[in-house]
């Protein structure tokens, strides 16, 4: 690589890695370029996907999941997803306090991401700070999204590895059912173990997933208790099996492949969104628009006839 930030990036500057990864979210113009030339590094992270209701204790596993991965000289960066402030808000700042463990660690970066305002916001915007980290040699890429809504469901599409944090409680399996989180769950995780209720929400969790009937990954439920670091050994142990059954399988080699063809999309539409800022100038455009204005022209026809294909 080239440009000087992505250089400095590369080298460990952790300032010249924050601008790169601000200026393809804010969907600069220098961002194509930039993208173009971290491409051909990328294709080596792995990314594991946290997600699940507010306050379910997903920093504080990712917390916890950063020192394990630490003791082993793993490196890792984090993106902490906050699609609901267009800032980053006070959310965040809590997970700040919660992972400020690894603050001073060389080997830990942890951004957050709000969606600013850029057009296809932070759903657009992930995947693309993900091949940032990755093309700069980060092995471990972990993804925190407050699991409600479609932007969560894209981004967690993202992930090679979807673990979903839960809690004990009877309500809890029947609200991740219905939220749909059943279907993305790779791995399940009941967190703060330490109250009560946690068999039963084990139990009615493997129940739930046995209705799926058999196929070559079940989910396995475990139980951790985020404060402590209980049951993180076997959450990172969960992951790697996953982590082997996908690459044993192709499935991991397919899910990258169906990535890059989403990638593509978005970068179809972004080229074509460009295009039509740029012609909303000129003369064609502002016929087609007046002809719209007088309902001479309908606005789809319009539209068809201005890209040309009507
Ligand atoms: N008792 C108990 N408390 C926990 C555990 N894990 C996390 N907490 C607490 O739960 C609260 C929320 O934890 P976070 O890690 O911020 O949860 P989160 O899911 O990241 O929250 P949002 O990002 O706001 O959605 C904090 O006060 C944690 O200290 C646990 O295993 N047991
Ligand atoms: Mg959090």
């Amino acid at each position: 690589m080239q440009h000087p930030l992505l250089v400095s990036a590369q080298a460990g500057d952790r300032r010249a890695l924050a601008r790169v990864i601000s200026m393809i979210e804010d969907g600069r113009d220098e961002a194509p370029e930039l993208l173009a030339e971290l491409y051909p590094h990328t294709g080596h992270t792995y990314v594991i996907g946290l997600t699940g209701a507010p306050g379910a204790g997903k920093s504080t596993l990712t917390s916890a999941l950063i020192g394990r991965m630490r003791r082993d000289d793993i490196s890792v960066g984090v993106l902490a997803i906050d699609p609901s402030s267009p800032f980053t808000g006070g959310a965040i700042l809590g997970d700040r306090i919660r992972m400020q463990d690894h603050a001073g660690d060389a080997g830990v970066y942890i951004r957050s991401m709000g969606s600013r305002g850029h057009l296809g916001g932070v759903a657009e915007a992930t995947p693309k700070a993900i091949m940032v980290l990755d093309a700069i040699g980060t092995p471990y890429v972990i993804v925190e999204t407050v699991g409600v809504g479609q932007a969560e469901v894209e981004i967690v599409e993202s992930a090679d590895t979807t673990v979903v944090v839960l809690n004990p409680g009877w309500g809890d399996s029947i609200q991740a059912n219905k939220a749909g989180l059943l279907e993305i769950g790779d791995i399940f995780v009941v967190n703060k173990a330490d109250r009560p209720g946690v068999s039963e929400t084990v139990r009615d969790l493997n129940q739930m997933l046995d209705l799926g009937g058999e196929r070559p990954w079940r989910p396995p439920v475990l139980a951790t208790v985020a404060t402590s670091g209980e049951g993180i050994e076997e959450l990172w142990t969960a992951i790697g099996d996953h982590r082997r059954f996908l690459e044993s399988s192709g499935e991991l080699d397919r899910k990258r492949r169906d990535r890059l063809a989403t990638e593509f999309r978005r970068a179809i539409m972004a080229e074509l969104a460009a295009r039509v800022e740029t012609t909303a100038g000129d003369e064609r455009f502002g016929r087609a628009a007046a002809e719209v204005a007088e309902r001479t022209t309908d606005p789809w026809t319009a539209a068809r006839r201005l890209l040309d294909r009507g």
